[in-house]
C-alpha cells in the first residue's frame, strides 16, 4: 500500500492481527483513497480527527468553545440524508432465509455484495481514509465487543470519538483473533461547501451478518454512516440471539426517588423521537446510556446491562429550558458538541422548539435559509430539520451515573417500553409478570416520525423499538426474551409507557415532564411502595399516589378528572390493537406459545370487560 506511510503502517503492524491487515488491504485497494491514516487511542491522534473535520469543512466551529456544526446532504424536504434510510438498508442473507425476515429489507447475499462492492470501487478517490479502533462497551469487560471502522468522513470519526470508547489498545489483547465487527464507510463523491454526499441515489447500507461487517456508502447521516451505532446494533442483535444474551435498543438510567438512599436501574426502549433520551436525562436522575445496551444474566441473579456507547446522539427538536432542562443546559454551555442540521446565525445554533426567537435567516441544513423559503416542490423548509441532532459525551455531564464505565454493568430493576400512541394505551401500565412484560414490549405500536425517511404519523408495529433492526426472525427474538427472564432470580419489572395520548381535539393530555412521574411511580412499584389497580392489560397507578408525586416532583396539581381520562381502559380500542397484533405475528413462524396465550387471554378478558361495563372508556375508579 503506497498510500500509507511507514509510521502508520507500524501502528497497524503493532496490533499483530493479520485479519485487520487483510481487511485494510482489501478495502484500501477497492475504495482507492489517496491517503490512509491510522488513528490510535493517543490524544494527539484523536485531536487530529477533529482538526481535519474542521479543515475539510465537514464541521464548522461555532461561538461556544468545543461547539461545531455539521450538515448532511439536502436536495428537497423529501430527498435528503438527514435521517435513517430504511429503504436502502439491506440485510444480506442466503436466498432461502429471506422469507424469515418479513419486516426488513433483505437481499441475496452474493447479489448484494456484488452490487455494493461495485459502487464502492473508487468511492474514496481523492479522500483521506482513517482506520479506527473502538470498544463497544466498557474496557476489560465480559460484555464488550471490539470494532474496526474505516471511513473517509472525519465527521464520522469525530462523532465516534465522542460516542464510543477507544479500542486500539484493546485490539492488541485480541491476540490475533478475528472476533471483532468491522465497518467500511464512505461519504462517496462530495459536492459544494460544506462538502456533502452528492450521489444519494447510490446510497447503500448493506449488512453482512455472515462476516460480522457492514458496508455503507454515499451517506453521512450518523444513523446510516457511523458503523458503531445502528449498524453495530444489528450485528449485536444477531450475535446475542445466537448466543444467550441480549442486544437491545435500550437506554440505561439510575432512578433516584426523593427521600430514599437507594438507586434503581432502569432500561427503556422507545422508537426514535418518542422521548427516549429525554427519559434518560430526566431531572434528578442519572444517565448511563440513551440508545443501545448489552444485557447478560449475572451471577447475582439479576440481568446486568452496559451501555455500548459513552455519548449521546440525541434529537434536538423541542429541547428547551422548560421541557428538557438538563439537556438544554448541556447544549448551551461550552463542551465538545457537534450540532447537526440546525440553523446557524452569527455562530449560534437554533432549532425547532428551542424556546427562543428564530432568526429571520442563516445557514441551515438546506443551505442559505430565510423565513418562508420553499424547496423546488413548493414545500416550506423549516429553519432546522425535525431530525436535527446533537452529539455529546456523557462523562462530563453533571447527571452522568458513576457506573458508566463499570465493566460489570448495572443490575436492571425495571424496563420501560414506549411508543407514540395517540388514542389507545394509558400513560403507564405495569406487566403482570416477565412473560407479560415481554408481551407488552412485543406489542408496542408507534406512529412514524422524522427520524427515518418517509411519511410521518403512520401507525407501525415497534416490538421493543427494534423492528428496524430485526436481523433475526421476530419469533425467535421474542422467545429469547422469554428465556432470558426465566434464567434470572430477580427479573426486572416491565412497564409500558405512552407519553403521547391526545384528546379528541388532538391536544396532548400530558405535559412533557410528566414522564418523570411515570418513571418514579414505576421505580416505587419495584420496591412495593405503591399499590396498583389490576386491569386486563396490567396494573395501573392509583390516583392519590400520582397526585402526591406530581406535587412532590413537579410542584403541580393533578386533577382526578385528568387521571380518569388518562387511565381509562379502552377495551374496544385495545381489542382492535390485538387484532392488528395478531395479524402481524401470524406472519411469523415460531412465535412462542406464551405470547399467543397472553394474547388470547387478554382478548377474552377485554371482551368480558366490555360486556360487563358496556362502556368504551372505563375509568379506573370503577375498577377499584
Ligand atoms: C434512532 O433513530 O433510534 C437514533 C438515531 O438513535 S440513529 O442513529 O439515526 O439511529
Ligand atoms: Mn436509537
Amino acid at each position: 500500500m503506497e498510500v500509507i506511510n511507514s509510521k502508520d503502517l507500524e501502528k497497524l503492524n503493532a496490533l499483530n492481527n493479520h485479519h485487520v491487515l487483510k481487511i485494510v488491504n482489501e478495502f484500501v485497494n477497492l475504495c482507492k483513497p489517496s491517503k490512509v491514516t491510522v488513528i490510535t487511542d493517543s490524544i494527539d491522534d484523536i485531536r487530529y480527527v477533529r482538526k481535519r473535520a474542521v479543515e475539510l469543512g465537514e464541521e464548522i466551529e461555532l461561538n461556544l468553545k468545543g461547539h461545531t456544526v455539521h450538515f448532511d446532504a439536502f436536495f428537497t424536504m423529501s430527498n435528503h440524508d438527514q435521517a435513517r434510510d430504511k429503504g436502502n438498508t439491506q440485510v444480506l442473507v442466503p436466498e432461502d432465509e429471506q422469507a424469515s425476515y418479513p419486516w426488513i429489507n433483505t437481499m441475496e447475499r452474493e447479489k448484494g455484495l456484488k452490487e455494493i462492492l461495485e459502487i464502492m470501487d473508487g468511492c474514496m478517490k481523492g479522500h483521506e481514509c482513517i482506520i479506527r479502533f473502538f470498544c463497544l462497551g466498557p474496557k476489560n469487560s465480559k460484555f464488550s465487543i471490539l470494532a474496526l471502522q474505516m471511513t473517509d468522513s472525519f465527521y464520522v470519526g469525530h462523532s465516534e470519538d465522542i460516542l464510543y470508547r477507544a479500542g486500539y489498545e484493546e485490539f492488541k489483547n485480541l491476540n490475533g483473533s478475528d472476533e471483532f465487527f468491522y465497518f467500511i464507510h464512505s461519504s462517496g463523491e462530495l459536492t459544494g461547501d460544506p462538502p456533502v454526499t452528492k450521489n444519494l441515489d447510490k446510497r447503500r447500507i448493506y449488512i453482512d451478518l455472515k462476516e460480522g461487517r457492514v458496508l455503507s456508502v454515499n451517506n453521512q447521516y450518523a444513523g446510516n454512516s457511523l458503523g458503531l451505532k445502528k449498524l453495530a446494533l444489528r450485528l449485536g442483535i444477531y450475535k446475542a440471539n445466537n448466543e444467550d444474551w441480549l442486544t437491545e435498543h435500550y437506554f440505561i438510567m439510575g432512578v433516584h426517588p426523593k427521600g430514599k438512599t437507594r438507586t434503581s436501574f432502569f432500561c427503556g426502549a422507545f422508537p426514535s423521537a418518542c422521548g427516549k433520551t429525554s427519559t434518560a436525562m430526566l431531572p434528578g436522575q442519572t444517565i448511563i446510556g440513551d440508545d443501545i445496551a448489552y444485557l447478560r444474566v449475572w451471577d447475582d441473579g439479576y440481568a446486568h446491562a452496559v451501555n455500548i456507547e459513552k455519548g449521546i446522539f440525541g434529537i434536538i427538536k423541542d429541547v428547551n429550558a422548560k421541557d428538557d432542562p438538563v439537556i438544554f443546559d448541556a447544549l448551551t454551555t461550552p463542551r465538545e458538541t457537534i450540532f447537526s442540521n440546525v440553523l446557524i446565525k452569527d455562530g449560534t445554533p437554533y432549532w425547532i422548539g428551542d424556546g427562543r426567537e428564530t432568526p429571520n435567516d442563516g445557514d441551515s441544513f438546506s443551505g442559505y435559509w430565510n423565513k418562508g423559503i420553499k424547496d423546488i416542490n413548493g414545500i416550506e423548509i423549516p429553519h432546522a430539520h425535525p431530525n436535527a441532532r446533537y452529539t455529546i459525551g456523557i462523562e462530563e455531564l453533571n447527571n452522568a451515573d458513576p457506573n458508566l464505565h463499570n465493566p460489570d454493568g448495572v443490575p436492571v430493576h425495571g424496563i420501560l417500553y414506549g411508543g407514540r400512541d395517540s388514542d389507545t394505551m394509558p400513560p403507564v401500565i405495569e406487566s403482570l409478570n416477565w412473560d407479560h412484560g415481554v408481551f407488552l414490549g412485543a406489542t408496542i405500536e408507534s406512529e412514524t416520525t422524522s427520524a427515518t425517511l418517509g411519511a410521518e404519523g403512520v401507525r407501525t408495529h415497534q416490538p421493543m423499538a427494534n423492528l428496524d433492526f430485526m436481523v433475526v426472525p421476530l419469533g425467535k427474538y421474542i422467545e429469547n426474551h422469554g428465556k432470558f427472564g426465566s434464567k434470572l432470580d430477580s427479573y426486572p419489572k416491565v412497564f409500558a409507557t405512552n407519553y403521547f395520548l391526545k384528546n379528541e381535539e388532538g391536544k396532548y393530555l400530558n405535559g412533557i415532564l410528566d414522564k418523570l412521574i411515570w418513571v418514579i411511580w414505576a421505580e416505587g412499584r419495584v420496591h412495593n411502595d405503591f399499590r396498583a389497580i389490576e386491569t386486563p392489560i396490567g396494573f395501573i397507578p392509583e390516583y392519590l399516589d400520582l397526585k402526591s408525586l406530581f406535587k412532590q416532583y413537579l410542584d403541580k396539581g393533578y386533577k382526578e378528572e385528568d387521571y380518569n381520562q388518562q387511565f381509562s381502559i379502552k377495551p374496544r380500542k385495545i381489542l382492535e390493537k390485538l387484532d392488528r397484533i395478531e395479524e402481524m405475528y401470524k406472519k411469523e413462524k415460531n412465535v412462542p406459545e406464551f405470547f399467543w396465550k397472553l394474547l388470547n387471554n387478554q382478548r377474552q378478558d377485554l371482551t368480558h370487560f366490555l360486556n360487563e361495563y358496556a362502556m368504551d372508556e372505563i375509568p379506573p375508579h370503577i375498577l377499584k
